[in-house]
């Protein structure tokens, strides 16, 4: 039996260590040799109460996203004072992975507490902003890499000809809160490498994502054209189980057109949302690792794109359950690992996925 190197290092129980270990894959290793960096998204609390699940994230993780820990509302219980506790937590476990940390997110519309609602509203929005991205960008500069600075800034139904969002921030600052958000970031830590990350840019076939890949286009070139610091888009690539993968010439053709502004290519919130999927567990393992391994693959071509995070990286651990729960009771299946921390079909979709880039 062996006892990977990280899982020394983080002193684990080889009993309770070994069967996440005994693991035939190691996606962090398979995503370095195709030149990516692998990582998931965690809350503090699984990883310090469940040494298994620790283990796994150890073995297979590059890269560590808090996935609730940076939000407004996790570190704002007021005006006047941060609550780090909970990244912080979170900053600890991704040093005792030795992995740098994906920040997520400066700028949302939601998980904003009432007060701040309140001041955008009344007070001065734009040092409310400024002051919030300051102080936490510089606590982990050289630990947090990159940012989603701002996250999902797009919303065509809310039918500005400029396709941005009406969110709390717009409605304060109007367009300006994003060039104003990515200056505050780049100044607090000139090395973090800063991103826009929204949803539904992933699929060829569905007419309202393809409409908002060009709008996204759009805002993107006008940022780059002012000078903005903007380093990455992030797709968050939350896939649907019962869509056909339809990740074909267009999202090969939107992310050159990304990659042509100089701005590299994030995915960062990738699962598969198994809600309506039909069949027995094995079928539809079989057709996640399917949808995995189509978007994987047709991203991983692209020479721009530079990490993958999955949005846990276990069933055992998926806010997938609270908001996209089965019809028929069943335990969702979204992430490569199951929850008994078995890999699945769509880790080894994964691992061959990040493997086909070194061939294209
Ligand atoms: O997974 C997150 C969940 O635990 C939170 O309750 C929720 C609200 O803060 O956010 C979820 O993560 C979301 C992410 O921050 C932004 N993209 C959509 C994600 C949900 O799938």
């Amino acid at each position: 039996m062996k006892l990977t190197r990280r899982a020394v290092a983080a002193g684990l129980p080889l009993a309770i260590a070994q069967p996440a270990l005994a693991a035939p894959l190691r996606l962090g290793e398979a995503a370095a040799r195709a030149g990516l960096r692998y990582g998931t998204a965690i809350e503090p609390q699984t990883v310090e109460n469940d040494p298994a699940f620790a283990a796994l994230v150890l073995d297979q993780c590059d890269l560590i996203t808090p996935e609730n820990a940076l939000k407004w509302n996790a570190l704002r219980p007021d005006r006047n004072h941060f609550d780090f506790a909970a990244a912080d937590r979170v900053a600890a476990f991704a040093r005792r992975a030795r992995a740098p940390m994906h920040g997520h997110t400066l700028v949302w519309h939601e998980a904003i507490p009432d007060w701040a609602i309140h001041e955008l509203k009344t007070g001065d929005p734009r040092a409310l902003l400024v002051d919030h991205i300051t102080t936490v960008v510089r606590r982990y500069a050289g630990r947090v890499v990159s940012w989603d600075v701002i996250n999902e800034p797009v919303e065509r139904n809310d039918r500005r000809p400029d396709g941005l969002r009406k969110s709390p921030w717009f409605e304060a600052l109007g367009p300006d809160y994003l060039e104003i958000a990515l200056r505050a970031a780049h100044a607090a830590d000139p090395k973090a490498r800063l991103a826009i990350a929204d949803y539904g840019l992933e699929y060829d076939d569905i007419g309202w994502m393809v409409e908002k890949r060009g709008t996204m286009l759009d805002l993107l070139r006008g940022l780059k054209s002012r000078g903005v610091p903007l380093h990455a888009l992030a797709l968050q690539g939350h896939l649907l189980g019962d869509h056909p993968p339809a990740f074909g010439a267009g999202l090969s053709q939107f992310l050159r057109q990304v990659a042509a502004l100089g701005l590299a290519i994030y995915v960062t919130e990738l699962d598969v949302n198994d809600q309506h999927m039909a069949g027995d567990i094995a079928q539809r393992d079989r057709s996640v690792a399917e949808i995995y391994a189509a978007f994987v693959r047709a991203v991983a071509t692209e020479p721009a794109t530079q990490i993958v995070v999955t949005w846990g990286l276990a069933d055992r651990y998926t806010s997938k359950v609270d908001f996209f729960p089965r019809p028929d009771g069943k335990p969702v299946r979204p992430l490569p690992f199951d929850a008994d921390l078995r890999p699945k079909p769509a880790a080894q979709a994964l691992a061959d996925a990040f493997a086909s880039r070194r061939r294209s």
